[in-house]
C-alpha cells in the first residue's frame, strides 16, 4: 500500500453540507485514508492508497455527486 496526496479545487463547495457530502462520500471509500475539505479555500485534500485509487476515480465521484472538481497545480 502506498499513500499519496492529491488536492482538488471544487468551486461548488459552498457550505458546511457541502464539504460533509464530500467528505462523507470520498472517506467511504476504503482506498481514501483521510480527506481535508477547506471551505474557505474551497480546495479539498484526500490521502489515498494509489495502487487501488486514483486521480481519475477521485474526479468522477466527485462529480458523480454534483461537485465537479480539477486537480490543484502542485508548487
Ligand atoms: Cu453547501
Amino acid at each position: 500500500m502506498s499513500n499519496k496526496e492529491d488536492t482538488f479545487v471544487v468551486e461548488d463547495m459552498h457550505c458546511n453540507a457541502c464539504v460533509n457530502t464530500i467528505t462523507k462520500t470520498l472517506i467511504s471509500n476504503d482506498s481514501v485514508s483521510n480527506v481535508e475539505a477547506d471551505l474557505s479555500s474551497k480546495e479539498v485534500t484526500v490521502e489515498y492508497d494509489d495502487e487501488n485509487f486514483d486521480v481519475e476515480e477521485i474526479l468522477s465521484s466527485l462529480d458523480m455527486i454534483g461537485f465537479p472538481a480539477t486537480v490543484k497545480k502542485k508548487p
